[in-house]
C-alpha cells in the first residue's frame, strides 16, 4: 500500500514556528495508522525553503495522495507547497483540509442563504483550482472518503447531520494526535519552567464574537466534550512519552464546559496518583469565571490563564458581542488574583465604531488592571466570522464591504484579500511588517495599524512586560546526493 503524505505548511508569520504543533492534521494521522496506512508527516514549520523541501521529498515519496493542512494565513505558503508538489508529480491528487477551507465553506453557506455571489464564493473557487479535494470540518472520517477512489472534489464534514461529523462519543473512542510523526523535541515551550506541550480536551465555542472564526461552523461552534477519564489519561500520556510536565490546553473557554470543576478535579487527582505536579494555562471566559472554578483550576496545576477581555471601551464591547461587560471583566481580574492566578490579557483593535476614544479607553484598562502579560491584536476579517459572513458589499467600492453591528448601527469596513496570496496583515508579530485590512468611520487602516503599535509599546513600557523574541527560521541545506530529509522535517509511520 502507498504511503498518504500529510504535510504543515510554515507559519511563516509567527515569531517561533515549532512552538506548538498543529494537532488537528495529527489526528488526521492517528486515524490512517490506526487504519493500517503509512503515513508520512512533512513538518515545514520554520523551515526557510519550504518550496524546495517539498519538491525534494514529492520527487522521492511514492505517496499518491498529499492532504495539507491550512488556516487562512498559512493559505499563501499552502498554495505553493501545492504548486511545488504538481511541478514535481503530476500524477499526484492533492487534498486540503483545516480551519481555512471549513471557514470559507461556511460562509459561502451564508451567501448562498442571502442568495449572493460574494467573497467566500471567490475564495472558495480559488483553492478549488489549487486542490483536488477540499475537504471541510472534522477530518477524521472524510479523510477515508478523499482518498476513495471516486472522491468527490468537495467532501462537507461540517454538517451535523452527516455521519463524517463526530459526536462526543466517537470522540472518545478515536486516538490521540499521532504527535510522534513530528519532531517533539523541536518544538519548545515552557510553563512556569516545565517543558510543555499542548492539547485540546474540549472542541467548539457556543459564544459569537464578530472577529472570531466559526460562528456559523458547527465544527467550531457546537461544544463537544470527551470524558473526563480520556482528557487525563491524554495527559497522563504527554508526560509519560514525552516527559511534558506542563500542558497547554488549548480549548477555545474551558469553563463553557459545566464540568469544568470536575474536570479540574479529576486532573488533581491524577496528579495526586502519579506524585507529580502539572503546570497548566489555558483559556476561560471572563463572565462566566466564580471563584470555584479559579480555586479548582489553581489545584489542578493552573498558574496562568488567559482571557479575551479584548477591549476596555464598554460600547466596543457590546458591538464584539461579547457578552461580557467591563464590571465582569474586572471581575475576573479580581478572582484570578485571589486565587494566584497570573493573567495573560488578550486586546484587540479594529472593531465596529474603533475610534481614537475607544483605543484610549482599551489602553487605560490594561494600565488600571496590570495583567502580567498581554497581547494586542489588530482585527482582520476572517472567511467564517461574523465580520466578514455578515458583512454586505459597499456599493460603487470595489472589493469593500461593511459588517453593522445591529444593535448600535456601528460598522467595519473589510478590504478584500486573496488569502491564496496576501500574507502581510496581522497575525502576532508586533515588530511591523503588517498592514490593516479594516477601517471603520473614523480611523483609516493606517492610524489603526499607529494606535495599535502605540498601545503595545506603551503598555509594555509602563508595566515592564518585555516583548516576545521571535526565533528565525532554519534553511534545510542538503547536499548533493543525500534525498533523506532529517526527521525534524520528515517522519513515517514506523512498521
Ligand atoms: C491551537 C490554536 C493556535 C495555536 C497553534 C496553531 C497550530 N499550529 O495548530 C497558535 C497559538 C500558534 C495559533 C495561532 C493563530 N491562530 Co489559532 N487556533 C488554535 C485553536 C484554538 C485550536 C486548533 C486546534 O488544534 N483545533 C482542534 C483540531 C482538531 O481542529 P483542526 O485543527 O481544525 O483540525 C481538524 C479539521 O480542520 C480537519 N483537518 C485539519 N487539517 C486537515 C488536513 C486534511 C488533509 C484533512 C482531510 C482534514 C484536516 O481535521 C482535523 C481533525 O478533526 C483554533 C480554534 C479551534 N478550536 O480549532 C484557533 C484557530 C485555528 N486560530 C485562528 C487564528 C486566527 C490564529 C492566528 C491568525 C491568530 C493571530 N492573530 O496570531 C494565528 C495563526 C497561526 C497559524 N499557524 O495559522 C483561527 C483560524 C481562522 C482561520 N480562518 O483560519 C481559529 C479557528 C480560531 C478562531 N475561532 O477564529 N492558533
Ligand atoms: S472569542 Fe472566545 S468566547 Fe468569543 S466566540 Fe470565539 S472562542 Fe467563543
Amino acid at each position: 500500500m502507498k504511503p498518504i503524505c500529510l504535510v504543515i505548511p510554515p507559519s511563516v508569520f509567527l515569531l517561533d514556528e515549532r512552538v506548538f504543533m498543529s494537532l488537528g492534521i495529527l489526528r488526521v494521522a492517528a486515524v490512517l495508522e490506526q487504519a493500517g496506512h503509512t503515513v508520512e508527516v512533512l513538518d515545514l514549520s520554520g523551515i526557510e525553503n519550504y518550496e524546495d523541501v517539498t519538491r525534494q521529498h514529492a520527487a522521492s515519496s511514492t505517496a499518491e495522495f498529499f492532504g495539507i493542512t491550512a488556516t487562512t494565513p498559512q493559505m499563501p505558503a499552502a498554495a505553493k507547497v501545492a504548486a511545488a508538489i504538481r511541478a514535481t508529480r503530476q500524477d499526484a491528487r492533492l487534498i486540503l483540509g483545516g480551519p481555512h477551507i471549513t471557514l470559507v465553506n461556511a460562509a459561502l453557506k451564508g451567501e448562498r442563504r442571502a442568495g449572493r455571489h460574494g467573497r467566500a464564493e471567490r475564495a472558495f473557487q480559488r483553492a478549488a483550482e489549487l486542490f483536488d479535494i477540499l475537504v471541510a470540518g472534522d477530518g477524521e472520517e472524510a479523510i477515508f472518503k478523499a482518498l476513495a477512489p471516486e472522491a468527490p472534489n468537495f467532501i462537507d464534514a461540517d454538517d451535523p447531520s452527516s455521519p463524517m461529523f463526530l459526536d462526543d462519543k466517537r470522540l472518545n473512542h478515536l486516538p490521540w494526535p499521532a504527535r510522534h510523526l513530528v519532531d517533539v523535541e523541536s518544538y519548545h515551550y515552557t510553563i512556569e519552567g516545565e517543558q510543555a506541550m499542548s492539547m485540546i480536551a474540549q472542541l467548539g465555542c457556543p459564544f459569537e464574537c464578530g472577529f472570531c472564526g466559526g460562528r456559523e461552523s458547527p465544527m467550531l461552534r457546537r461544544v463537544r466534550m470527551r470524558s473526563e477519564e480520556n482528557i487525563v489519561a491524554e495527559m497522563t500520556h504527554l508526560t509519560k512519552t514525552w516527559g511534558a510536565k506542563g500542558i497547554m490546553l488549548y480549548d477555545d473557554e474551558l469553563n463553557v464546559n459545566p464540568r469544568v470543576v470536575h474536570l479540574m478535579e479529576a486532573i488533581a487527582a491524577e496528579q495526586k496518583k502519579l506524585g507529580i505536579q502539572w503546570k497548566l494555562r489555558g483559556f476561560i471566559k471572563s463572565q462566566l469565571f466564580t471563584d470555584q472554578q479559579a480555586a479548582a483550576m489553581y489545584a489542578a496545576g493552573f498558574r496562568w490563564i488567559l482571557v479575551g477581555f479584548e477591549s476596555g471601551s464598554p460600547r466596543i464591547l457590546q458591538n464584539i458581542n461579547k457578552h461580557a461587560t467591563l464590571e465582569e471583566n474586572n471581575r475576573c481580574m479580581e478572582i484570578a488574583r485571589r486565587n494566584g492566578l497570573k493573567t495573560k490579557a488578550l486586546m484587540s483593535i479594529g472593531h465596529p465604531g474603533e475610534n481614537e476614544q475607544t483605543i484610549r479607553e482599551t489602553k487605560q484598562w490594561l494600565l488600571d488592571v496590570k495583567p502580567e502579560d498581554f497581547d494586542v491584536a489588530l482585527i482582520t476579517t476572517y472567511p467564517g466570522s461574523p465580520y466578514y459572513d455578515w458583512a454586505l458589499p459597499v456599493e460603487g467600492k470595489e472589493g469593500i464591504s461593511v459588517y453593522t453591528y445591529p444593535k448600535t448601527g456601528d460598522r467595519l469596513y473589510g478590504i478584500e484579500v486573496d488569502y491564496t496570496k496576501v500574507a502581510d496583515y496581522f497575525k502576532g508579530d508586533p515588530d511591523g511588517g503588517y498592514r490593516a485590512y479594516v477601517y471603520t468611520d473614523h480611523l483609516t487602516s493606517e492610524r489603526l495599524v499607529e494606535l495599535r503599535d502605540e498601545v503595545e509599546r506603551d503598555v509594555r513600557k509602563a508595566l515592564n512586560i518585555p516583548f516576545n523574541h521571535s526565533t528565525a527560521a532554519v534553511r534545510y541545506e542538503h547536499s548533493m546526493g543525500i534525498t533523506q530529509l532529517p526527521p525534524r522535517i520528515l517522519r513515517t509511520t514506523k512498521k
